[in-house]
């Protein structure tokens, strides 16, 4: 690949520029020089944002240099690829996480602070790139990291939303949605490539060559309309700088940004339908998780990036390669999740129709590049397309869809003997009612892994959603339990745990989280929890102080200081949590002469837009929030903070300030759970329920030192299957009767005593997600949780144990494993 102009020879000649120096006395003078020279301003009068941009470029070199070097040494070794295509990354902060990696946090303060900046000021004035709304679009953040720091060549590939998740606001207790502008100052980190551009199609009809009678043909689509994918690249640092890997994100642009025909003939807007069609489709992040979309738009997102990422795969492949057929030596393409699914249509479309590969071949390669992560078993959160917005949109992958699936009915019925029901659940169409194309079922059939994220979750894929599809892939399916990356989750947010560690037992726990063990000597040591739990209450104090500024509420550090924080959902229960907490303010007031255990419960976390009872339990806790704190009987021994506007920023400073960490998902529901990790990872006690992960922490840090409740998943479905008696549950319980009276009776909303009718009424009437069920057993938990706390010493023995034993949630470990089990990539 040249180009006239430059001349290859010349080139090889060129000096490379010299890596540049990490040296605080160089940082600091490569950072005035940036000032002015990149940003055009003179130190006097900068603005700290323009310190903040000046400050990330001249990271950023320091990152470059390694960042080519492992561009250049994958394509030396001719190591494999892997490529991990997600609609969502929910990175939060780049800097700290960069500069840490590098390991010249010291230097880059000392630098900022000669030259009279704080280095934290600065860093807190960077955005949170908040492309994601949840756990899976964090996990994705923590594994791009860690394929970084294990060394392997890895890029992930995404969609550069303008606005990413929405900001949460309060109002009056209401959650209201702002747009996010992480934009806005532009940002530093990121680098366009004008040059890797790709069209995208959508619409139009698709001509057969040949006599058309076989399904399985070359074929030619003609899109009635187009638009360019144009790449945006930023460097992911792993651990010590060993590798620097890439996040491409991709952007829409119109073919022509103005039809001058239309402008000259003085239609001024329809000049411009082009180009706001483009904009519009990268424009925003949807803000639904756990529910499909299901809009044109999004099924138009997901095409775009799939076929933009598979454009730019096959061309770095054939570049290097020249030849497709071996792409799945070279290339492992994981998909998170079904959001990608339509890539299994879209690969097979670019070797059959664009390089003139036969059917069967395709196939075959297909299922060997492709993995896909299941992240659910909701079943109304499994993704389907209505056939006719499919086929209007993507005609000719609605032909490739009927092709795969004849094929793979034909040997379902044959070789397994697959009857109508099985026949009817493995189907890429789901034929009950309107006609839709399942995407779950594409990625599993065309896939060579299916994984789950936590050993239950993987088990109850197998029996449930996929029960059909295993039956007929027996080897399809195995578990990856989830991890998340210790550089942030205890490095980065927690550094006076970081230090008290490293002093304690070495360092090898920063190369191998599961070294981390050799802390639990120390569980018995005094002095030791001595210090251990004086960290905590730093980072305690640390959340007070944010609560007081940004809430005006006060609490005591000392109190026990609980956590809940992640989406708002009904199975995820923080409704449970809610009503437990008005139980103990009926408990507190009616027995005054007890010694009830000071407690704060924490809560933070975004509700879907359209999602009515997650924005009604966020409206309720800020309601029983106002009663409680502002109650003097309570005498300030319970206090509720719904903190607004969670994301990964707030996170790191809540998750190292909990006591207990509250993972009380309806058993069943919750496929993994990070947080849980977070939590174990930063010395707090989890309550919670046998779900996802729990039950893989419970079995890692012991029984002794998780406070387990509940029903299990098995009871779960049983009662589910059999029918329960909520109501009688309820009555035979008089702490829950007591406490859903009062709040469906209209205590905490004076101003509107019906507010809650209907969403208590749900709990007797049917309580799906076992609130009721459970409480009971939740509300005993919680006591014995008190009676825990009282005994320091025996209660920080339990936390450090709880950071010594669950090194093995490290995402280090979660992609070794896809590494050597999915991808057979890595070293
Ligand atoms: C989460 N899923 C799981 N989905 O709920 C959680 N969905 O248990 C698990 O730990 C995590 O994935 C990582 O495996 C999600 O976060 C979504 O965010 C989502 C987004 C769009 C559409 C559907």
């Amino acid at each position: 690949m040249g180009h006239p102009m430059i001349s290859k020879s010349a080139i090889a000649d060129l000096p490379a520029p010299a890596p540049r120096s990490g040296d605080s006395a160089t940082l600091a003078a490569d950072i005035i020089e940036r000032l002015t020279y990149s940003i055009g301003k003179d130190a006097k009068v900068a603005k700290p944002h323009d310190w903040m941009t000046a400050t990330i470029l001249v990271i950023r070199d320091r990152v470059i240099d390694r960042w080519m070097a492992s561009t250049r040494k994958t394509y030396e070794d001719g190591s494999k690829r892997v490529y991990y295509l997600s609609l969502e990354f929910l990175i939060g902060r780049l800097t700290r996480d960069a500069v840490s990696n590098l390991e010249m946090l010291d230097e880059v303060r000392e630098a900022l602070q000669s030259l009279g900046v704080d280095f934290d000021a600065v860093a807190a004035l960077e955005p949170d790139a908040a492309l994601g709304n949840g756990g899976l679009g964090r996990l994705a953040a923590c594994f791009m990291e860690s394929m970084a720091t294990v060394d392997i060549p890895a890029y992930g590939y995404g969609i550069r939303y303008v606005h990413g998740l929405f900001k949460q606001q309060m109002s009056d207790g209401w959650q209201v949605e702002l747009p996010e502008t992480w934009l806005s100052h532009g940002n530093p980190w990121e680098f366009p490539r004008r040059e890797s551009a790709y069209e995208i199609g959508f619409g139009g009809s698709v001509d057969t060559i040949g006599n058309g009678s076989d399904e399985t043909q070359r074929c030619i689509w003609k899109p009635q309309e187009r638009m360019i994918a144009v790449a945006y690249d930023t460097p992911v640092v792993g651990w010590r700088a060993k590798r620097v890997n890439t996040l491409r994100l991709w952007t829409a642009q119109p073919i022509d940004p103005i039809l001058l025909d239309a402008f000259n003939a003085g239609d001024h807007i329809g000049a411009l339908r082009e180009s706001n069609k483009a904009e519009a489709l990268a424009r925003v992040l949807y803000p639904a998780d756990q529910t499909p979309a299901g809009q044109e738009l999004r099924l138009r997102q997901e095409y775009f990036f799939s076929s933009a990422s598979l454009q730019d795969i096959l061309r770095r492949h054939l570049q290097q390669y020249g030849d497709l057929r071996t792409l799945p030596d070279k290339v492992a393409i994981q998909l998170n999740d079904t959001h990608p699914a339509v890539s299994v249509a879209e690969l097979m479309r670019l070797l059959i129709d664009v390089h003139r590969m036969e059917f069967d071949p395709a196939w075959d390669i297909t299922r060997k590049t492709f993995s896909y992560t299941n992240h659910t078993l909701l079943p109304e959160a499994l993704e389907s397309w209505p056939v006719p917005l499919f086929e209007r949109l993507l005609p000719r992958h609605m032909q490739l869809v009927y092709a795969i699936n004849a094929k793979v009915l034909r040997q379902a019925r044959k070789e397994r003997g697959y009857d109508e029901g099985q026949i009817r659940s493995v189907s890429l169409i789901d034929e009950g009612g309107e006609r839709r194309v399942r995407m779950g079922n594409l990625a599993f059939i065309g896939s060579h892994s299916i994984n789950g994220v936590s050993a239950l979750h993987t088990d109850l894929m197998k029996q449930t959603v996929f029960s059909d599809l295993h039956g007929l892939y027996p080897d399809r399916i195995n578990n990856k339990t989830n991890g998340i990356t210790p550089r942030r989750w205890l490095m980065q947010c927690n550094p006076e745990l970081f230090k008290l560690i490293r002093e304690a037992i070495g360092d090898d726990f920063m190369d191998d989280a599961e070294a981390l063990s050799a802390l639990g000597k120390f569980a018995d040591d005094t002095e030791f929890r001595t210090r251990f739990a004086a960290v905590k209450r730093e980072n305690k104090i640390k959340l007070s102080n944010l609560v007081a500024r940004r809430m005006g509420i006060r609490v005591d550090p000392s109190a026990l200081f609980d956590i809940q924080i992640k989406r708002i959902h009904e199975y995820k229960r923080q409704l449970l949590n809610i009503i437990e907490a008005v139980a103990l303010y009926d408990q507190i007031r009616s027995h005054p002469e007890l010694d009830w255990t000071p407690r704060v419960k924490f809560f933070a976390g975004k509700a879907a837009p359209s999602y009515h009872n997650a924005k009604l339990i966020i409206k309720l806790a800020n309601d029983i929030a106002r009663v409680i704190n502002n109650d003097p009987s309570v005498r300030g021994l319970l206090k509720i903070a719904f903190i607004p506007n969670y994301n990964v920023s707030l996170a790191e400073i809540m998750v190292p300030a909990a006591d207990l960490s509250e993972q009380i998902s309806t058993a069943g529901m919750e496929a993994s759970g990070t947080g849980n990790m977070k939590f174990a990872l930063n010395g707090a006690l989890t309550i919670g329920t046998l779900d996802g992960a729990n039950v893989e922490i419970k079995e890692c840090v012991g029984d002794d030192n998780i406070i387990i409740f509940g029903l299990t998943a098995a009871e779960v479905a049983e009662r589910r299957a059999t029918g329960h008696d909520p109501r009688g549950i309820i009555e035979s319980s008089p702490e829950l009767s007591q406490a859903l009276t009062a709040i469906a009776s209209g205590v905490f909303s004076p101003d509107d005593r019906n507010r809650y009718g209907d969403l208590i009424a749900g709990l007797y009437d049917h309580d799906w997600f076992m609130v009721a069920a459970d409480f009971d057993a939740y509300a005993q938990a919680q006591r014995q949780v008190d009676s825990l706390w009282v005994d320091e010493e025996a209660w920080y023995r339990r936390t450090i144990l709880n950071t010594a034993r669950v090194g093995w949630f490290s995402s280090d470990r979660t992609i070794r494993q896809y590494a050597k089990e999915i991808w057979k990539a890595g070293p």
